[in-house]
């Protein structure tokens, strides 16, 4: 009993650490924090990017497409509970309202990575390329974390 409550509060301790000693990236006025994915087992074909999305200017502006050497397509998707079963779907774009960060996390708003071209592995960096409405392109750096109990639910997504 004890031993597994302090188990989850470990891994939960990681989590949350990990992603903060990726690196923050500014374009115009917008900052991208702690960009991560999980490892990809074996073969799995598709992978997730998270990360924070803030606006440090006055005026709105969008997240309106990705892209990676890492994988053959990037996209921004969404997650969403219908009648009890998670379900992802493609979004045309990502609101960056000035005070309101946008998060991207698993179980919500992501960045899908279709047809990677190599697994993702701990500890490794691939870059993507982000594009904004207004502020333009920025290319990230994002860091593969450990695979995370999140993991099966974004399985089950089909390219
Ligand atoms: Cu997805």
């Amino acid at each position: 009993m004890k031993h597994s409550f302090i188990a989850v509060a470990a891994l939960i301790a990681a989590v949350l650490a990990a992603p903060a000693s990726a690196q923050d990236y500014e374009v115009g006025d917008l900052r991208v924090d702690r960009p991560w994915a999980w490892a990809t087992p074996g073969r799995v074909p598709n992978g997730a990017v998270y990360l924070t999305l803030t606006n440090q200017g006055a005026a709105p502006d969008r997240l309106v497409g990705a892209s990676s050497p890492a994988a053959k397509h990037a996209g921004l998707h969404s997650h969403s509970m219908e009648g009890g079963v998670m379900k992802m779907q493609p979004v045309k774009a990502m609101e960056v309202i000035p005070g309101s960060p946008t998060v991207l996390a698993p179980g919500g708003l992501h960045i899908m990575l279709m047809g990677l071209t190599a697994p993702l592995k701990e500890g490794e960096r691939f870059p993507v390329t982000l594009t904004f409405e207004r502020a333009g392109s920025l290319e990230i750096e994002v860091i593969v974390e450990k695979l995370g109990a999140m993991q099966p639910s974004h399985g089950k997504h089909g390219s």
